[in-house]
């Protein structure tokens, strides 16, 4: 058979992926009809500003690979990017940085809200002061612009139809999640069950959802706890790199290997050998360095004024191009790109 481009976009609608958008996903820029992407200085951009990201906490590879591209964002518009957070996924463990932000004149906030209410207290104080609040990764009720990774739909519907393909239509399946309080975990859970509801998974079956809190050792034991108490287990989705590295890591090394389905959404760095060694079949992301890089932008155009977050407003997000505000059910978003399905023949090819 002749050998075709492994790499595609995930779900209904996407087209086969060219090497052109493997190259311009690892450079940084995954090709995409919504928006044009042109070099820009960003003019009206205001250097010397100081930016928060505050990330659901800061010792997860995916965080930080998210901070390290609003980084290069905030660089070269001048501005000065602080990280700030707790090394658990908890909201109680963001609002500190939250407050700090606001003690020390902060001019945005970029935050993964590890719960969508219970920071707003804090994030509604931080916009009262004039600061511009901007979400990532994971909403929150509260923040002028969320920069949203992929559509919320596609990303569950997908994980859903890439499991059941692989178990076939038939049997038992677990979620492995991260924090209950997630607001993105749920979100993609609330579209997973959606899916699920259409004919073709009549034979399968959700069990139960795990949250393993985005903490390896947790999901470690997740994973174990999931297979002792459903022996019949044929599938497990989890949507979060620390749930997906940390169950890939247990079945490549138990008797569930190659026989218990697994997919999510990982880093290709992480997931490698466990897609090399038959572990994993596939699995979905984006470039998590472009997302922080686009929120960098994000907040940087709010806060020199250059837009005030509302849908029909557009920027222009540096290498990655020109982006339009569009409404959406939490309020103004912009959409980074589609969900990539790595596989063996790509999963090599990508330096996130
Ligand atoms: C984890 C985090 C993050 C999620 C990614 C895919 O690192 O939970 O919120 O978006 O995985």
């Amino acid at each position: 058979m002749k050998h075709r481009i492994a790499f595609r976009a995930a779900a209904a609608g996407s087209a086969v992926a060219s090497a052109a958008m493997i190259a311009s996903l690892v450079a940084g820029g995954a090709a995409s009809a919504s928006r044009s992407v042109a070099a820009s200085k960003s003019h009206a951009l205001k250097s010397g500003q100081t930016m928060y990201f505050i990330p659901k906490d800061t010792l997860n590879p995916y965080e930080v690979i998210a901070d390290a591209g609003g980084k290069t964002a905030l660089t070269a518009i001048g501005d000065t990017q602080v990280v700030s957070s707790g090394t658990a996924d908890t909201a109680a463990a963001q609002e500190p940085s939250i407050q700090t932000a606001i003690e020390t004149g902060a001019a945005g906030i970029v935050i993964a809200g590890n719960d969508p209410q219970a920071l707003c207290p804090e994030l509604q104080q931080a916009m009262a002061k004039g600061i511009a609040v901007v979400t990532f990764d994971s909403d929150t009720n509260c923040r002028d612009l969320f920069i949203n990774q992929a559509n919320t739909a596609q990303i569950g519907e997908s994980e859903v139809q890439i499991l059941g393909k692989e178990m076939h239509y038939t049997g038992q399946f677990a979620i492995l999640s991260a924090e209950s309080t997630a607001t993105n975990q749920n979100a993609w859970i609330k579209y997973m069950k959606i899916e699920l509801r259409k004919p073709l998974y009549k034979h399968m079956q959700l069990v139960k959802i795990y949250y393993g809190n985005d903490n390896a050792a947790d999901s470690l034991q997740d994973t174990e706890s999931m297979l002792q108490a459903y022996p019949n287990l044929k599938g497990i989705i989890s949507p979060t790199t620390v749930g997906i590295s940390s169950a890939a890591q247990y079945l490549a090394h138990s008797k569930y290997k190659g026989k218990v389905v697994l997919t999510g959404l990982g880093l290709p760095s992480q997931m490698k050998a466990y897609v090399d060694d038959g572990t994993v079949t596939e699995f979905e992301l984006w470039n998590p360095s472009d997302l922080g890089y686009l929120a960098g932008y994000a907040v940087a155009a709010i806060a020199s004024g250059e837009i005030t977050g509302k849908a029909g407003q557009s920027f222009t997000a540096g290498k990655l191009g020109k982006y339009t505000i569009i409404n959406a059910a939490g309020g103004p978003q912009i959409v980074l790109g589609k969900p990539f399905v790595f596989d063996k023949a790509n999963v090599g090819q990508f330096n996130f």
